[in-house]
């Protein structure tokens, strides 16, 4: 209680002050987190009080628990420190800076392995995962008619898509046709096939592409902004939908589903681990346990359960089992992408493909864990090596993109843009905040600031505003050549490949049914997103994520809803 004395004592608050006269605590804190806010204030509140120019209480992860941070009885943590390494000053700070991915997992849904508890609930359908998918398919299969409790292993809610800075890829959209553009799911199909090296499950492939548009349009009856296009790796037309102004997605899409969960009243639990996925030994599933921080483990008998548990990026052991070159290599997943959710499935039965596929993204910042998005090259900046040349289609595919960083002796890049590119994307001004970004007034003071030679990238530049004018690029054909690289002001950001996403997991059917090792659909059992395999074969397109998050969000969500009515 040393800490908690210390920040609560002078003004006297009492343990019925957080915790409310029952002092009792469920999983998700929801007490002891209105209670905080009761005192000090939501995060709108708190966030004009913040001086310094990084600002916790107005970041990418949205409303969150404070218990998230804050800790009562053990030293606090600023959660942000897992990926970010500025100095954050928060009360009762502990000393040690843990960027450690198992212990901020283990923290979360809590050491009470141990205990168990005789608690059974039941529910129509279980979701398991608070990522994008998981809030698609639980909002879905809600307003279906379905009894739905979403559980989530960490204290955040929003998974890896709370993370995604791009835009959700959509082939004949309204967007798209209100300016004029011309767009095709068959050449999203092909394109997202060419850049799976044709490993993709085509039939999935097909699902994605033709239900795109549908998926921007349920996005936006949520309450989403999907108005502005950029251009991604490996595609020929502005196909990647976002927020006006180039705004991340991500943050914008998770703050959406918080909002509509919490309208429908969806039970969302946190800090709440599903360590088994139960079945009745006759090949249907018939619910979960769950490890709750508080709470230990219990029992949830549902009719159906949906697996959208996400990736592995983030876990090192994992990840390096797979692919020992990629093990220290920077991943850009929040911390729960350790991949609990594929193997909770395998042992109900499932049938687990290309688990080895692990997208290297070509732009993560420096040495940080912050991805700089691929949006920024799809708005007009190029890669430049250390001796100020270009040496690849900025637009090509992550893979190649990746390797041709990679064959650098140095490892690692610059993206140089000018202002008009930055101008158009909100999210560089938050890589210039994070302290990524080198600027100056002429291409010879960049250069020096970026330690290559001025008459090599003047030279770079000199033709690439060439081939803008000419809209034409002899040198590598980059497709698309939106903004020269112009002053008054010129940007570099030092950039290094990272882990992104695990293409492989949990084999689906075009119904988002999880099928079984023999083949088979597993009754009652569901998956969406990445914990799934197939839908990108062996390297993902920039922007379809979200996408598949969407599109099989949903027709989990549906399908299990429907299920659950025959039942
Ligand atoms: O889909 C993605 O992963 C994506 C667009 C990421 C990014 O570079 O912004």
């Amino acid at each position: 209680t040393a800490f908690l004395s210390g920040v609560h004592k002078k003004n006297q608050v009492t343990c019925a002050d957080c915790h409310g006269k029952t002092l009792t605590v469920d999983d998700s804190e929801t007490a002891l987190n209105k209670n905080c806010k009761g005192c000090h204030g939501g995060f709108a509140e708190l966030a004009t009080k913040t001086k310094e120019h990084i600002n916790p209480h107005k970041s990418h992860l949205g409303d969150a628990n404070c218990t998230a941070c804050h800790k009562g009885h053990v030293a606090s943590k600023a959660y942000c420190n897992y990926c970010h390494s500025f100095a954050m000053k928060i009360p009762a700070m502990g000393t040690e800076q843990e960027s450690n991915d198992k212990k901020w997992v283990q923290e979360s849904a809590s050491g009470k392995k141990e205990l168990k508890s005789n608690r059974v609930e039941s529910a129509d359908v279980v979701v398991i995962g608070a990522g994008g998918s998981g809030y698609v398919a639980s909002i879905t299969a809600h307003d279906a008619g379905a009894k739905v409790i979403l559980l989530e292993k960490m204290p955040i809610t929003g998974g890896n898509s709370m993370l995604a800075a791009g835009g959700i890829n959509a082939a004949r959209t309204r967007y798209q046709e209100r300016l004029g553009m011309h767009d095709d799911p068959a050449e999203m199909v092909k394109e997202t096939m060419k850049g799976g090296r044709d490993k993709n499950d085509p039939e999935l492939v097909k699902v994605l592409a033709y239900q795109s548009a549908d998926a921007v349009d349920f996005l936006v009856s949520l309450g989403a902004d999907m108005t502005d296009l950029v251009r991604s790796g490996g595609v020929a037309v502005d196909r990647t939908h976002r927020p006006v102004g180039g705004a991340a997605v991500g943050p914008h899409l998770i703050k959406v589903y918080r909002d509509n969960a919490a309208k429908r009243n969806i039970d969302v639990r946190v800090n709440s681990e599903v360590v088994q996925i139960l079945s009745d030994g006759k090949g249907r599933v018939t619910g979960v346990q769950v490890k709750g921080k508080h709470s230990g483990v219990y029992t949830i008998n549902a009719k159906a359960v949906i697996d959208t548990a996400g990736g592995f990026a983030a876990n090192n052991e994992l990840v390096g089992s797979f692919k020992p070159q990629f093990k220290e290599t920077a991943s850009s997943n929040q911390p729960g992408a350790t991949g609990e959710g594929m193997f909770l499935a395998e042992k109900a039965g499932a049938k687990l493909i290309d688990m080895e596929q692990i997208q290297i993204h070509p732009t993560m910042g420096g040495d940080t864990k912050v991805l700089v998005s691929e949006t920024v090259r799809g708005s007009g900046a190029i890669l430049v090596n250390h001796a100020g040349k270009r040496f690849v289609n900025e637009l090509t595919t992550r893979d190649k993109a990746s390797a041709a960083i990679l064959a650098q002796p140095e490892k690692s890049a610059f993206l140089v843009l000018g202002e008009s590119t930055r101008k158009s994307n909100v999210q560089i001004d938050g890589y210039i905040a994070l302290g990524l970004v080198q600027q100056a007034d002429s291409i010879a003071a960049l250069a020096a600031k970026m330690g290559v030679p001025a008459d090599t990238l003047t030279a770079t530049v000199t033709a690439y505003n060439k081939a803008f004018e000419a809209k034409k690029d002899p040198e590598f054909q980059r497709q698309d050549i939106p903004r020269p690289v112009d002053g008054p002001k010129y940007y570099a950001i030092w950039v290094k490949p990272g882990r992104h996403h695990t293409m492989g997991g949990v084999k689906i059917n075009t119904e988002a049914q999880v099928i079984g090792k023999d083949g088979k659909p597993i009754t009652g059992f569901y998956a969406a997103g990445e914990v799934t395999g197939g839908v990108h074969g062996w390297n993902r397109l920039g922007g379809n994520a979200i996408t598949d998050t969407v599109v099989f969000g949903r027709i989990a969500g549906s399908n299990a809803a429907s299920f659950i009515k025959k039942e």
